[in-house]
């Protein structure tokens, strides 16, 4: 008789069990009409689970919860007990990892996550500590899977099924491959983990987020959970041949094909400054700095189509170490990468002694900030932002020293000084 598993098939929790119970050959049925948000809030469900959380797992002995402990259960009901690892070591192993997964990558892709779509108070410095704790924890799985195919031992263990259930979650509504790209191992290790059939019988063809997803206005940022979508349940076999393409779980983030909207940018009036120009000349003059490219930047500046803003880092007390202020301002050149085609950036890191300052020059296609870049790139908000008025020659020699790295700059020297372009 099949296991009745209570949540949709779209929860990734859920999945976890799904997958495990396909390759033990546990049959395993969702419970019908599930609806999320309103049987997990039922007395009997309460019942189940005191905390009213998805999935619950009613099983001939009674309920069980948590959906690691769900899948462990399943995982080790039938078959050789391979997901569970072949001695006492492995099995340590494979906990290790479950446990690495649910609390140091799991944790962090929702804390960066649901903050963004309006669940949860976005909070730009809280997010920045998500984002570094999930590299940190991608940077130690990358290393390890550089020399494993699978997590531990020689095939998929229960280890894999709760990771790559995770990442997912991950890869699909947030991590785009500008972020996962550092991480090439675990890319690797994503991508053929998906594609195993006990997976993609769940997950379908999976794709990776192409945005990060902008900061909804609290206008419309909605005060309640995301609503998860009906899905359809059906008996769980392993015989059961056709792959079904997982439904996403927030019903906000469906990834329905959609015509790409044209850039706002790309309506403007035309503009006579062609920026690849100008990072062609800025990267190809290596003498004469100021007498070529500076004088090459202002004879093709066109304050119509483009306008030059100064930024301020607002938390330089906390540059205290130089390697991870140096990160941080590599890390925001990377998040604007979306710009790339509407601008050139420098970024100077300043000082001798920590705490270093982190002022920057950039130069955006229009006479704002593009809204999306303010939307998408939440980096935007650690710093203050000025335009540069060209009526005051200060302001243009401060502009002219930015784009030389003159040094000192402001009195003090560069630690470093990186380019946008
Ligand atoms: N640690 C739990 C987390 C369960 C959980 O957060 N489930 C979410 C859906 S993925 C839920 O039921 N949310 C409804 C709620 O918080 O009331 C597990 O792994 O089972």
């Amino acid at each position: 008789m099949a296991l009745v598993l209570h949540a949709t098939n779209a929860n990734k929790n859920a999945l976890k069990t799904l997958i495990a119970a396909e390759y033990v050959g546990v049959q395993v049925k969702l419970a019908d009409n599930f609806e999320m948000g309103v049987t997990n809030k039922k007395p009997e469900f309460i019942k189940m689970n005191p905390i009213g959380k998805v999935p619950v797992l009613e099983t001939p002995d009674g309920p069980i919860f948590e959906s690691n402990a769900i899948a462990r259960y399943v995982a080790r009901l039938k078959g050789d007990g391979s997901l569970c690892g072949s001695s006492l070591y492995e099995y340590g192993q494979i906990e290790q990892w479950i446990d690495f997964a649910s609390l140091e990558v799991d944790p962090n892709i929702i804390g960066w996550y649901y903050p963004r779509i309006g669940f949860g108070v976005h909070l730009p410095p809280v997010e920045e500590v998500r984002i570094s704790a999930l590299k940190r924890s991608f940077d130690a799985l990358s290393t390890h899977l550089a020399s494993h195919t699978y997590l531990v031992g020689h095939s998929v263990t229960l280890a894999d099924i709760v990771l790559t259930c995770n990442l997912y979650f991950g890869f699909t509504k947030i991590l785009t491959k500008s972020f996962t790209s550092e991480f090439p191992h675990v890319e690797r290790y994503f991508w053929t983990m998906v594609n195993q059939p006990n997976f993609k019988k769940f997950l379908g063809e999976v794709k990776q987020a192409e945005t990060v997803p902008p900061v909804q206005s609290k206008k419309s940022a909605p005060a309640k959970e995301p609503k998860t979508k009906e899905a359809p349940k059906k008996e769980v076999k392993k015989e059961a041949s056709k792959p079904k393409p997982k439904e996403p779980e927030v019903a906000e983030e469906e990834d329905a094909p959609k015509p790409k909207p044209k850039n706002p940018l790309d309506l403007l009036p035309p503009s006579k400054m062609v920026l690849d120009d100008w990072k062609r000349l800025y990267s190809n003059t290596k003498t004469n700095f100021r007498e070529v490219a500076i004088k090459g930047f202002w004879d093709m500046y066109d304050p119509e189509g483009y306008s030059l803003w100064f930024c301020d880092y607002k938390y330089n007390e906390e540059n205290t170490v130089s390697f991870v202020t140096l990160n941080k301002v590599t890390g925001f050149l990377q998040r604007m990468d979306l710009v790339r085609k509407y601008a050139f950036g420098k970024m100077l890191i300043i000082g001798e002694n920590p705490p270093y300052k982190v002022k920057g020059l950039w130069l955006f296609r229009g006479a704002e900030i593009p809204q999306f870049v303010m939307d998408e790139c939440y980096d935007m908000e650690l710093y203050d932002w000025r335009k540069v008025d060209l009526s005051d020659e200060e302001q243009k020699e401060r502009v002219n020293a930015m784009i030389e790295d003159q040094e000192p700059f402001e009195g003090e020297p560069l630690l470093d000084a990186k380019c946008f372009k």
